[in-house]
């Protein structure tokens, strides 16, 4: 076997870390022009761009393995404590930029590529990023693990390596066309694939009881088929701090033993059907990001990747022999939502059926080494897995979660005096419409903390979501607030405004984000303003370009920048926004108002939909549409303009949001758990419109109710005008600016005379309008007034949006992460 023991480093040589590279201009062109000749085998001369990205990211890469190889043999040594991140989706963004910046060497590279006759910035350009998540829940995984290795706490991140990740949106007619992203297409230049640690993961089958050599009764799984993960690790380099830790992606390969059999029989296409079989398991990325279809291929990931990341745990980052009696000691794992939670029936099994563990021992040990964060309030994006396919997938799995969920409710029983329909409201078993296990009920009895990702959100949890729960365990449910790493969103994305903080109050404040609130004088310093407000422009410019290269579009100048990205839901209310943009096409054109005197706004829109969720893809539709409206409309030219660039990634997002004057975090209160973009625009001096909801509710403590625009109902509102019977028909009826503006779109008015493209959109608000964005509608418009009137006073707005950055150090994930070690993983950071 080529997976032995772990090699014992005897020689002098294999003790110390190999040396990276010169840290000079000669040391680093050397290499690069090594990788250009040997690794991608041209010379410099006849070499593509592609081939001098390729080359340019494994010489950075150079430089941060020594980091990588001390980092692991330290912590190793030291036997510290483990988080064991399990997250099915890592929304990256791109690599090199990061990785230059955390090893120090963006001057560096940039003087060695001149000399070569070559530009660094183009060559970062070429980087595809590694899509491999959804949105929120995905990117802020991503910023944890930058958080972690910056704060040198040992991390491993593990996940699964799609071969697609989310997939790239064109518009054809203005709709939503998915095209596969093949991310991997052009070479990764980032990955170490490491074959010779595969391990097997085991599927279907059957159970049996058997009697063991001590007496006892045992259980064995006999499974089916099975299929070889293997891993492939990521650096997660910390910032300038030498550290290097780990992300472990895994990869579905067919094991030899399976498709060999096929072939000795003789059926070599079989064999080979065999092989895509497995492999399908990490082809894609589901791009549902809030109503999971129960899907068996989904549950088919979601096991591969835990019990990969277990069994390599155990394997090969604990020593040999260890005694897993004192796992706890030695890895605490964070369920990043549901997706991973299939891990605790499979830790069960891994102690009770292959240690010996009695039950007790083992749910004891299995306990103390999960916590649960959970991303959602919305009842859809609650994961359940039917029995019948669960039993036929994992039936081991399935005997383990009936029996905890017996020990479970004779627990309830006994506390709540036999109450049978609290007992039922618990189960881990849900009845209706089908039988199906309760993933968040499992993660929760299971949990050691279970979390929320905002303070309001965390509320909503313990009283709303799962409040049978916290009365029964009051002490489990904590909060989190969310976080975003300002080396990516701030230093990377912003670097002319890094400067001038720099220049303002020294350094330090990349890592001790808090210190941003030394800018808050600078707020009054009319000097200062004028940069701030040239950066902001600059940033504008810079945007322009882009959209002018990347989608053909042309922003006009001098208007303010109102933009709406994220995930295109219902719950989000891109409607609502888009009503707005109505009305002010509205009013431009009635003769009320003089045009010269209304504030030029250019509104841009960045949104994937689902592909399967019909009323997020015809918003889409709608916008586009809108859109092309106002654009052909000369009247209005110059006033107002719409632009909605297709494909919203992490990338645009790093060119938009520090261009952004305005932010809108408009969801219906109540359902946005936490939001991370909302804190990404306010770090980048942009001033938020938002209702009271998710991580709004504590940007706006503060940065203060002057330099944020609040509107819309409260959360307690929303549940009583719920519990009343909500009837958009009588808002609608009974606000004549909102009749007004959805005529003029259910007339065709708005989308070319074309009246068919708005009306599902019209329909779906006017009889239903599950997230009541007519009800918020007045509001928002009014609160939409104050934003023109504040912005009219130049000066009044660049101060609040300083004070905006100054007040916003909170949302680092630094102190995210902070916050995990203190309240749930009782671990501490060195830094
Ligand atoms: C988001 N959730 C929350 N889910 O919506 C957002 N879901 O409020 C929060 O800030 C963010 O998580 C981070 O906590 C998601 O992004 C998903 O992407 C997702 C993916 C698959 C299945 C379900």
């Amino acid at each position: 076997s080529v997976t032995g023991p772990q090699f014992e480093p005897t020689h002098e040589r294999a003790l110390t870390p190999a040396v990276g590279p010169a840290r000079d201009v000669d040391g680093f062109v050397r290499q690069f022009l090594r990788e250009l000749n040997y690794t991608q085998g041209v010379p410099l001369s006849r070499s593509t761009l592609n081939d001098q990205y390729l080359a340019l990211a494994r010489t950075v890469r150079h430089y941060l393995m020594q980091g990588w190889i001390r980092t692991g043999k330290r912590r190793r040594d030291a036997g510290d404590k483990v988080i064991g991140y399990l997250s099915a989706e890592y929304l990256l963004g791109r690599q090199l930029d990061n990785a230059l910046l955390a090893a120090g060497l963006e001057d560096i590279a940039r003087e060695a590529m001149k000399e070569c006759g070559l530009d660094v910035d183009l060559l970062r350009s070429q980087e595809i990023e590694p899509g491999l998540g959804n949105g929120g829940l995905g990117r802020l995984a991503a910023c944890f693990v930058d958080s972690l290795a910056t704060m040198d706490v040992s991390c491993i991140g593990y996940g699964i390596r799609y071969e697609y990740g989310i997939f790239k949106q064109t518009f054809e007619d203005g709709r939503q066309v998915e095209v596969p992203d093949s991310w991997l297409a052009l070479g990764s230049p980032w990955e170490f694939p490491q074959p010779d640690r595969a391990v097997q993961i085991d599927f279907g089958g059957h159970t049996e009881r058997y009697t063991g050599d001590d007496g006892r009764e045992r259980t064995r799984w006999v499974p089916a088929w099975d299929v070889q993960a293997v891993p492939y690790h990521l650096l997660v380099p910390g910032y300038r701090n030498g550290v290097v830790n780990t992300l472990r992606l895994w990869s579905a390969k067919a094991t030899n033993a399976f498709d060999l059999q096929l072939f000795n029989q003789g059926d070599y296409a079989e064999a080979v059907r065999a092989q895509t079989f497995a492999e399908n398991i990490t082809k894609v990325l589901y791009p549902e990001d809030s109503t999971p279809q129960g899907r068996e291929l989904r549950l088919q990931q979601q096991y591969f990747f835990v019990a990969a990341s277990i069994k390599d745990f155990i394997r090969h980052t604990l020593p040999a022999d260890f005694d897993l009696h004192r796992l706890p000691e030695r890895i605490a794992f964070q369920l990043n939502d549901t997706h991973p939670v299939i891990a605790i029936p499979e830790l069960m099994r891994i102690l009770v059926d292959e240690h010996d563990f009695e039950w007790d021992e083992a749910w004891d040990v299995t306990k103390q080494c999960f916590d649960y964060t959970c991303h959602t309030l919305l009842p859809e994006a609650l994961e359940v897995w039917p029995v019948d396919l669960l039993g036929r997938l994992l039936p081991r799995h399935l005997e383990i979660v009936y029996r905890l969920n017996e020990d479970f409710l004779a627990r309830v029983r006994e506390q709540f005096d036999g109450d049978e329909v609290r007992a039922r409201r618990m189960s881990m078993v849900q009845e209706n419409p089908v039988r199906a296990i309760r993933m968040a009920h499992l993660a929760t009895v299971a949990a050691t903390k279970v979390n929320g990702v905002a303070e309001l959100h965390s509320q909503l949890l313990r009283d709303k979501v799962l409040p049978d729960f916290s009365e029964m365990w009051p002490d489990k449910f904590t909060n989190v607030t969310n976080g975003v790493t300002p080396r990516r969103f701030v230093r990377i994305a912003n670097p002319g405004m890094s400067e001038l903080v720099t220049e303002a109050i020294g350094e330090g404040w990349l890592t001790d984000l808090e210190r941003l609130r030394e800018l808050e004088p600078f707020a009054d310093d009319a000097a200062f303003r004028e940069r701030f407000r040239a950066v902001k422009a600059g940033n504008k410019e810079r945007l322009r370009q882009l959209l002018h290269h990347r989608d053909g579009i042309d922003l006009p100048e001098g208007h303010l920048l109102d933009v709406m990205v994220k995930r295109l839901h219902e719950y989000k209310r891109q409607s609502l926004k888009l009503l707005h943009v109505v009305s002010l096409y509205q009013r431009l054109l009635s003769d009320e108002v003089d045009p010269e005197s209304t504030t030029p706004r250019t509104v841009v829109f960045g949104a994937k939909a689902a592909p399967g969720y019909f009323m997020a893809k015809e918003t889409i539709a709608l916008i586009n549409a809108v859109a092309a409206t106002i654009d052909a409309d000369e009247r209005v030219a110059g006033r107002l303009a719409i632009a909605f660039p297709a494909n919203y990634n992490v990338t645009l997002a790093e060119t938009l949001i520090p261009a952004a004057d305005l932010s809108e975090q408009i969801s219906l209160a109540g359902k946005e758990a936490s939001g991370t973009g909302n804190m990404k625009f306010a770090l980048n001096g942009a001033l938020t419109i938002g209702t009271d909801d998710g991580a709004n509710v504590e940007i706006r403590q503060l940065v203060g109710d002057d330099n944020f625009f609040l509107f819309g109902m409260t959360e307690p509102r929303v549940a009583e005008l719920q519990a009343k019977g909500y009837v958009p028909g009588d808002v609608y009826a009974s606000s004549p600016r909102l009749k007004s503006a959805i005529d003029f779109l259910a007339s065709g008015e708005a989308t070319g005379g074309d009246p068919s493209r708005a009306a599902a959109v019209v329909d779906d608000l006017l009889s239903s309008d599950r997230f009541m964005a007519l009800a918020d509608f007045d509001a928002y418009v009014e609160a939409q007034e104050k934003v023109e009137a504040t912005y009219a006073d130049t000066e009044a707005w660049t101060r609040s949006a300083i004070l905006n950055v100054a007040r916003s150090g909170f949302f680092s994930s630094d102190r995210s992460m902070r916050d995990y070690l203190d309240r749930i993983w009782n671990v501490s950071a060195r830094s």
